[in-house]
């Protein structure tokens, strides 16, 4: 039996228990599930080594619980669980993440309409029998139903955009707590993941329990998972839960390099440790005899170890220890290193501002230049553009330029397009039109099933188009929805090595795309790239944040990335790379 199983278990007795209206014991049995949870190594092969008293040591595990965790492990049952489950047989597991749907609403449900699991709520949302309920309304059926719909959708685990704000907010307002020294956002948030779990905080403090006082009753907070003087964890209102740490300074960098993981990476910086005789934990790297060598910062952590330091978005164990040793790591773009946007809408079709309200947005954010590129016509319903139409907005353009020269900003719009690539390959916009604009992206929004054969020939013959620069949000991947066309992507990066066409990294949150695995392999094979925003609101800007993280991540450094030249010369590779495309 795994730890997970285990931690399952003990955490679905604890919702039994909390139905039961039972004092004090269902906090112990979650904080039980946590502490197998957050275990080294399984609970099975402690009990092997230690028997019972072992199992006592687990954090949380007193007694009457290590009995239990050892009948399980003897013999994968536990009746005192079999028996609060025959009173109420229901999947809880499914029901988590619904937002305000705890254990007793649970019950109710059983006990009046024998809903068992998500998919029989659903069914009698459907069929509103829920709002007859005592307790239960309209509203709740609402709730309940955008609750499932986002069960389905994230499996658990939020974009990064979603995620990225709220967790900015909180720790800041942590770090302005009286007597905090230091807030941080930790785990998979600070590597800037695509997907997060859950939010890590970690905080540097000589008065913990005034921070875990504001942590667990924060408007935000849901439910307390476990409150303790050094490491709480609440649920929030939205379905997510945040795990905080409070640490001395001398741990700091420790803490931040433990908490920071990924898991697989502190495995290996230990096992380093392990080598050369010492020990390295959350709380410090210390030598044999105990005495603390390094950790107060991370940077002092990762020189004793003789590595060089690593950014956090390489920390996956993907190759990066090796290269911080040899010092061969990148020198990856910086979040500040972008000049340009290659991927703007405006309310010539989809998008909500004028081009004008665009421009002034992106220079307010730090840009130079910009490209609109609305839709073309085949997107009907985004109103797209035909020749008629893209030559009106040429002149609009060429407007807002003279209008913000005038008014002395320093800031250009470029004519472009996003057109559409028609099932067979071919453009939706002729030739002469395309060649008239500056930059020009293609994509794909129809077809997305075809064969694999012919959804890579389809877009390889756009990319030899020679007035193709850039191949748009190239695997059509949306985030927790819809998958990658099936596509050879191998093939498509030789196709752009040749042709030099650019790749885009679309970092609009729910789009990430490409990724960061895909990344790296244009990075490897020396494809250029282009983070672009595809902003449909004044407000998108901040996207590009995103989509420079998820380059990082692909170990992308400023010269791959072909929006952090200066305009003169990405339009200088742009113009050469078609003129190399046409003589070919
Ligand atoms: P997530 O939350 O699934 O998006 O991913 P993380 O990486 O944030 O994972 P999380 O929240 O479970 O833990 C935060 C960090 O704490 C993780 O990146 C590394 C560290 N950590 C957690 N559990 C373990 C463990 O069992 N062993 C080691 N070495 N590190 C761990
Ligand atoms: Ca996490
Ligand atoms: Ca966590
Ligand atoms: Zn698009």
């Amino acid at each position: 039996m795994t730890n997970e199983e285990i931690a399952r278990i003990l955490k679905e007795i604890a919702e039994y228990l909390e139905i039961a209206e039972e004092p004090f014991k269902p906090r112990a049995y979650e904080r039980a599930a946590q502490g197998v949870d957050s275990l080294e190594e399984s609970a099975a092969d402690l009990y092997k080594q230690g028997g019972l008293k072992a199992l006592m040591e687990i954090p949380g595990v007193g007694a009457s619980i290590a009995e239990k965790i050892e009948e399980l492990l003897k013999t994968g049952r536990l009746k005192y669980y079999e028996k609060l489950k025959s009173k109420l047989p229901v999947d809880f597991k499914s029901f988590s993440g619904i937002e305000g749907l705890g254990p007793k609403s649970i019950a109710k449900l059983y006990k009046k309409l024998k809903i068992k699991n998500a998919a029989d709520l659903k069914k009698a949302v459907k069929a509103h029998k829920i709002r007859g309920l005592e307790g239960f309304g309209e509203k709740s059926e609402e709730k309940i139903l955008a609750g499932l719909e986002f069960l389905k959708i994230t499996k658990g685990r939020f974009p990064l955009g979603e995620v990225w704000p709220l967790a900015k907010e909180i720790t800041s307002r942590l770090e302005k707590l009286n007597g905090v020294e230091r807030a941080i956002t930790a785990g998979s948030l600070r590597r800037r993941k695509e997907t997060i779990g859950d939010i890590d905080i970690l905080t540097i403090s000589k008065k913990p329990k005034s921070v875990m006082d504001y942590f667990v009753s924060m408007p935000e907070v849901a439910r307390i998972i476990v409150r303790g003087e050094t490491k709480s964890s609440v649920k929030l209102k939205n379905g997510l839960n945040i795990d905080l740490r409070v640490v001395g300074a001398s741990s700091y960098g420790a803490a931040l390099n433990y908490f920071t993981g990924s898991k697989s990476h502190n495995v290996a910086l230990r096992e380093i440790a392990l080598k050369k005789g010492w020990k390295l934990n959350e709380y410090g790297l210390f030598d044999r005899r105990g005495k603390q060598i390094a950790g107060e910062t991370e940077e002092n952590l990762y020189a004793r170890l003789g590595l060089r330091y690593i950014e956090p978005e390489l920390r996956e164990e993907t190759g990066e220890i090796e290269a911080s040793r040899k010092n061969s790591l990148p020198k990856l773009i910086g979040y500040g290193d972008l000049r340009g946007d290659l991927q703007t809408q405006t309310d010539w079709t989809d998008g909500a501002n004028s081009i004008e309200e665009m421009a002034l947005a992106a220079h307010k954010s730090g840009l130079e230049y910009m490209v609109v590129t609305d839709h073309t016509k085949r997107l009907a319903m985004a109103h797209g553009l035909d020749e008629k139409r893209i030559r009106a907005q040429g002149k609009e353009i060429d407007e807002v330029n003279k209008k913000l020269k005038k008014k002395g900003i320093r800031f250009i719009v470029l004519r472009g397009s996003e057109c559409d690539i028609l099932k067979d390959g071919a453009l939706d916009l002729p030739d002469e039109v395309l060649a008239e604009l500056d930059v020009v992206g293609a994509s794909i929004h129809s077809f997305f099933n075809l064969p694999k054969k012919e959804q890579t020939e389809r877009i390889i013959k756009a990319m030899r188009n020679p007035n193709v620069d850039i191949l748009f949000h190239p695997t059509g991947r949306i985030l927790n929805r819809r998958p990658a066309y099936d596509i050879d992507l191998e093939a498509i990066i030789k196709v752009a090595k040749e042709t030099g066409t650019i790749l885009e990294i679309d970092a609009f949150p729910d789009r990430l795309d490409l990724n960061d695995e895909r990344i790296r392999l244009c990075v490897e094979s020396g494809v250029r790239l282009a983070i672009d925003s595809d902003a449909h609101a004044v407000s998108h800007f901040g996207y590009l944040e995103y989509g420079l993280a998820q380059a990082r991540r692909g170990w992308a450094g400023k010269s791959d990335i072909i929006n952090s030249y200066p305009l003169a010369q990405c339009l200088d590779f742009l113009k050469s790379r078609r003129r190399k495309k046409r003589y070919e």
